[in-house]
């Protein structure tokens, strides 16, 4: 893995230090501490991994009856939604109303026949990048596994071909190029949760860091 160092002391002071006076405007749509953008800015850890629709698999295991592979064409086949949605970084910009479009990721779920026993998911990206979040977190109506926006081909910048989209929490719960989705009993602290980041990341609770 690179020196993310720098990096990630940077985007913790910027979590970190307030949001810009006079540019706040917490409302039922903004929450407090965020920054309205309309350019849809880019973060990741700086590696974006280049993967051509014929070798990008999203694997779905671990306490499932039936563990899945699910190739483009699997994809492509399933009912394929929209939705529009909020979306608030923890470094303080959020920009509303994108319109994704994708697959529920709880019909990606139910391939898999997640057992009784599974209670969280650990997701990965093809960066190797870890997020986790409670099972019952994918199984809103507005999470999905999304390949559109504005329109088009999710770009390879905003995690083409294919990403979680988890609007009710902070965006760094929502993995670009999705690779794995594992069912767990247990929890398991991805990337910046292991680095202090709040485990819940609820934005309307201002869930920014842990303790
Ligand atoms: N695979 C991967 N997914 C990731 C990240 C990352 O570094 N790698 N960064 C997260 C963070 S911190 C944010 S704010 C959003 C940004 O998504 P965007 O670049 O499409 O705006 O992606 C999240 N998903
Ligand atoms: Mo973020």
């Amino acid at each position: 893995m690179p020196d993310w160092k720098k990096l990630i002391e940077s985007k913790i002071a910027l979590a970190r230090r307030g949001a810009k006076p006079g540019k706040v405007h917490p409302n039922e749509r903004v929450p407090a501490g965020q920054t309205l953008v309309t350019n849809f800015p880019v973060l990741d850890l700086g590696v974006q991994p280049d993967v051509p629709l014929d070798r990008w698999t999203l694997r779905i295991h671990g306490e499932v009856a039936t563990e899945v592979r699910l190739d483009w064409a699997a994809l492509q086949s399933m009912p394929q939604v929209e939705d529009i949605s909020d979306f608030h970084c923890v470094t303080r910009w959020s920009q509303l109303d994108l319109p994704w479009g994708g697959v529920l990721a709880r019909e990606v779920l139910a391939l898999a026949n997640p057992l009784p026993t599974a209670r969280y998911v650990a997701l990965l990206g093809y960066d190797g990048y870890t997020t986790n979040l409670p099972l019952d977190a994918l199984l809103d109506d507005d999470v999905l596994v999304a390949h559109r926006v504005f329109g088009a081909p999710l770009s390879k910048a905003h995690g083409g071909p294919v990403r979680l989209v988890v609007p009710k929490r902070y965006a760094w719960k929502s993995p670009k190029w999705l690779k794995a989705i594992e069912l767990r009993a247990d929890d398991k602290p991805g990337f910046w949760e292991e680095r202090g980041y709040h485990n819940e990341a609820d934005p309307w609770k201002e869930e920014r860091f842990s303790g």
